[in-house]
């Protein structure tokens, strides 16, 4: 069982809470979904007594993370709620490129997902040699305890494990020999209690490269379909409980292109498979595209969301700002969404929490609040307000262009001030605006996990103020000198690679500052 004390602090001590488990309809079956499940289940708060009806232990536990989530954003109110997530699978993937997470921010990821009621973890780093490149090699002994923690870990909080192995860059699928070494590998993680697996074959070349696979195959399709099936036989064989889920080499697009439709329509229903959505970054996910896709393959999506990942072109972004554009009622056409993370572990964790709240309530979910909440969640509450005058110029990515709407809206303030002659007011607000900015880089200096992933966006951070200290200091002084310390600055800002605010967006908030005063 999950540790309550480590998850809730004493937060709860104070409530008389009352778990009653009850098989009927009413706590079993989701009207709304027409789901059956077992996560669904009943508040009843009057005051400090709160009675949970629920069918089992997770969905106990999923009532016990409500109600501290509720705490700990000041609306647990009295009444009778009736809970039931929106999407079956929520979850997160590491399967990303780069640096793999160690095991250490694997189970606080874990554990943190789990309290905001996620219930599946992938297992896919790309750079990890046992997952691709040396994918017939057994794990060492030490790594295989560690992925057993992990997997233990994993039940005690309610979460889907799937240990996820992507032979394509090499696997001659013609070679019985081959097919064995991918069973071996498969018992070996059987062996310490993993029941969930994953096929990945992304991002490998779309063309047989063995002359034995052509002539047996003809196309890559008809390989691909052959080895998921026996690979599904063989699991189902050793474990009828066993499920699996399978990343197709055509990962995005519509869903009716002519490898992912015969893919999908050749193998076993209850396969999963996984699929990006319009792009391999979607900006967004919509239902219209999803049922596309079941018509087209006669399966429903698993969406694998690139976001918040930051690999590849996209390592100078930093992501955490919250999801956004995936439909409502997404739900209904999909089996879930797995979340692709960045190598910044403490980072992720702030859009991952978005994306469980999203997936628990779609219909209610609130971006800004979400990611207000989850700032408070990973960096604490005492300093959440200073992080987001940071966070706030963090929002390229392929979800949204604009950036840093809150200092846009500061410089807004103090040009209209400007503008009304009022020029007291103006310097008062630049120097509040300042005051933040200083707050925060407090903040950023910090030793702290979450500073230390963050360091490469926030050195620029630093610049910014320092750039824009001297302007507001030469708007007010008119002190020429001033010119050639702001131009280098804004030279050095330039220079750095990590993305923050576009140079030129920030150039045009400040002609208007200057046009302004003039
Ligand atoms: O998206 C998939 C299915 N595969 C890879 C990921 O491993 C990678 O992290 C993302 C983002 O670069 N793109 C991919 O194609």
């Amino acid at each position: 069982m999950a540790d309550f004390k480590e998850l809730f602090g004493d937060a709860l001590n104070e409530y008389d809470i009352k778990i009653s488990h009850l098989n009927s309809r009413r706590t079993v079956y989701c009207e709304k979904s027409y789901r059956l499940t077992d996560e669904k289940y009943t508040l009843n708060i009057t005051g400090k007594r709160i009675d949970i009806e629920c069918s089992g232990e997770k969905s106990a536990f999923y009532a016990l993370c409500d109600i501290a989530k509720r705490l700990d954003e000041n609306r647990l109110c009295d009444g009778e709620y009736i809970c039931a997530p929106s999407f079956a699978v929520r979850g997160y993937i590491e399967g990303f490129y780069g640096t793999p997470w160690t095991h250490e921010s694997r189970k606080s990821v874990m554990s943190l997902m789990a309290k905001n009621r996620m219930n599946t973890v992938y297992h896919a780093p790309k750079d990890d040699l046992y997952h691709r490149e040396k994918w017939r090699e057994k794990y060492p002994e030490s790594d295989l305890a560690r992925l057993k923690e992990l997997v233990d870990t994993s039940k005690n909080y309610f979460m889907d494990f799937y240990w996820c192995i992507a032979p394509g860059l090499s696997m001659k699928y013609s070679d019985d020999k081959e097919f064995d070494a991918l069973i071996e590998k498969t018992k070996q993680l059987y062996s310490i209690g993993i029941t969930h697996f994953g096929l990945l074959l992304d991002d490998i070349d779309e063309e047989l490269e063995f002359e034995e696979d052509k002539a047996l195959y003809g196309e890559t399709v008809n390989a691909h379909i052959d080895l998921i099936n026996r690979y599904y036989s063989f699991l189902k064989e050793i474990n009828p409980a066993i499920n699996l889920t399978v990343c197709p080499t055509l990962y995005h697009g519509k869903g009716n292109e002519y490898y992912i439709s015969k893919l999908g329509q050749n193998i076993p229903p209850l396969v999963s498979v996984f699929w990006t959505g319009r792009d391999i970054c979607s900006r967004e996910l919509t239902s219209i595209e999803a049922l596309k896709f079941i018509e087209g393959t006669h399966h429903k999506p698993l969406y694998w969301d690139n976001y918040p990942v930051n690999d590849c072109s996209m390592y100078n972004e930093m992501h955490i700002s919250p999801i956004i554009n995936r439909d409502k009622d997404l739900w209904k056409y999909s089996e879930g969404i797995i979340s692709n993370c960045m190598e910044y572990a403490e980072c992720s964790k702030i859009p991952l929490i978005t994306f469980a709240d999203y997936l628990w309530d779609s219909e209610n979910y609130n971006p800004q609040k979400s990611w207000e909440n989850a700032i408070r969640q990973v960096i604490g509450k005492e300093n959440a307000d200073a992080f987001i005058v940071f966070a706030d110029h963090l929002y390229t990515s392929c979800l949204k262009d604009t950036n840093s709407r809150r200092m846009y809206e500061a410089f807004d303030k103090i040009e209209n001030a400007f503008k009304a002659e009022n020029k007291q007011k103006a310097f008062e607000l630049a120097e509040e605006y300042l005051g933040k900015m200083y707050a925060c880089k407090a903040f950023l200096m910090q030793d702290l996990p979450v500073c230390r992933e963050i360091s490469k966006w926030s050195e620029k951070f630093y610049v910014a103020c320092d750039l824009i200290e001297k302007i507001f200091k030469f708007i007010q002084s008119r002190d020429e000198s001033l010119k050639d310390e702001i131009y280098s600055l804004i030279d050095k800002y330039n220079a750095m690679p990590a993305r923050l605010s576009n140079d030129t967006d920030i150039k045009g908030e400040l002609k208007g500052l200057f046009e302004a005063i003039n």
